[in-house]
């Protein structure tokens, strides 16, 4: 059994890349899983990877680190039970310190059980643009510093969505990049693109020990600070009409939460919703860099009219808890009618703990 270990920030395209490579690997008879990392409870990309037959567990409640038993127990789960030829984790994307309190914990503990372990870094190529090019990320300088850690602590540096760098800047951009960081891998994909993931897929054979990477000189403070500084919203909501205008009103209030939070002069880490209705799913974000999710058009006509709809939202947001409720609220608000029932389930909203590794093996 393999681990590949999949860290970067939110929204840098981890799961999208894993779903890809879990396709790959289940056509060439290999059986795969996934675990899922977040502090929250109901997940988008649970959702979304068992929408596509991909067998996950679910490590909730905080990260990999801090719920280091957790993760053990659901390789073991995995194991005594489907027994994954190839397992990606993939952790919760404001975590880093993932060598010392994962990788070295888990080569310690069941190094003799394990074939090959790997960390892999996402990062949004136009992210690492801007930062190449001494600009600041649009982030506090506490979460930028988690930003910084989790590419300085991995070997293994998956510069994603390249598809949406302008063509023209790219030979550059990948020299300076290479030249910057010499002993580190770049892999410069398109996580959408079947091919491109191959490539990450065969450097992840080739490069199997992981587990002697150097553990990261980190500040807890700065980090814990930088978690902080993000809010995390999770809930359920159920739209019910009589006149088949669900799936518009879901749009509508999809479209409207996302304009509020960039009224607000708000950075989104990432704004996730899975929306179902009439037996269909889907999978929307908005990311750091990206203006709008998806097609609105596109969507309507997916989905038709509906009188029943359910959404997850997993929103993490640079600013309070409660300031980010409250905007949730007001659009949720602009639903309400007559006609529209609304109910809200699971609700959470809070700052992450701060990080308490359950192990951590600087040697
Ligand atoms: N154009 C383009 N979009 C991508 C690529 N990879 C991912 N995306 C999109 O980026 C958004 C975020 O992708 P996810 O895979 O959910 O990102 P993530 O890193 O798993 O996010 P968290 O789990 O929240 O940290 C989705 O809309 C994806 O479709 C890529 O290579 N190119
Ligand atoms: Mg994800």
């Amino acid at each position: 059994m393999k681990i590949h270990l999949v860290g970067g920030f939110l929204g840098s395209g981890k799961t999208t890349a894993i779903a890809n490579a879990c396709q790959q690997l289940k056509q060439q008879g290999l059986k795969v899983g996934v675990i899922t990392n977040d502090q929250g409870q109901y997940l988008v990309d649970s959702e979304f990877l068992h929408g596509k037959g991909i067998s996950s567990e679910q490590v909730i409640g905080g990260c990999f680190c801090c719920n280091y038993d957790q993760l053990d127990e659901q390789i073991q789960r995995m194991k005594a039970s489907t027994s994954p030829d190839v397992i990606f984790a993939e952790s919760v994307g404001s975590c880093t310190d993932l060598v010392a309190t994962v990788l070295k914990p888990l080569r310690k503990f069941r190094g003799q059980e394990m074939e090959g372990m790997t960390l892999s870094c996402f990062v949004d190529a136009r992210m690492l643009m801007m930062h190449s090019n001494n600009r600041r990320l649009p982030f506090s300088a506490d979460t930028t510093y988690i930003w910084e850690k989790q590419i300085e602590e991995a070997r293994l540096i998956v510069v994603n969505k390249i598809d949406l760098i302008n063509s023209s800047d790219l030979p550059a951009f990948k020299q300076e990049v290479t030249a910057k960081c010499p002993d580190k891998k770049f892999l410069f994909q398109n996580s959408l693109h079947e091919g491109s993931v191959r490539g990450w897929l065969n450097e992840l054979e080739a490069n199997e020990n992981s587990g002697k990477l150097p553990s990261l000189d980190i500040d807890y403070n700065k980090y814990g600070n930088g978690e902080a500084e993000l809010a995390w919203l999770d809930e359920q909501i159920t739209i019910k009409t009589s006149d088949g205008t669900a799936t518009k009103l879901a749009l509508d209030f999809i479209e409207g939460l996302n304009s509020s939070i960039k009224r607000n002069g708000l950075t989104i880490g990432h704004l996730k919703l899975m929306i179902t209705s009439n037996d269909k799913q889907r999978k929307i974000s908005f990311t750091t860099m990206s203006s709008s999710g998806a097609e609105t058009n596109e969507l309507k006509s997916f989905f038709g009219d509906s009188n029943e709809l359910q959404l997850t939202v997993n929103a993490r947001v640079q600013t309070a808890p409660e300031v980010l409720r409250g905007l949730l609220e007001v659009e949720l608000g602009l639903l309400r009618t007559a006609n529209t029932i609304i109910s809200e389930e699971n609700i959470a909203f809070f700052r992450p703990g701060f990080p308490t590794p359950t192990h951590r093996i600087t040697s």
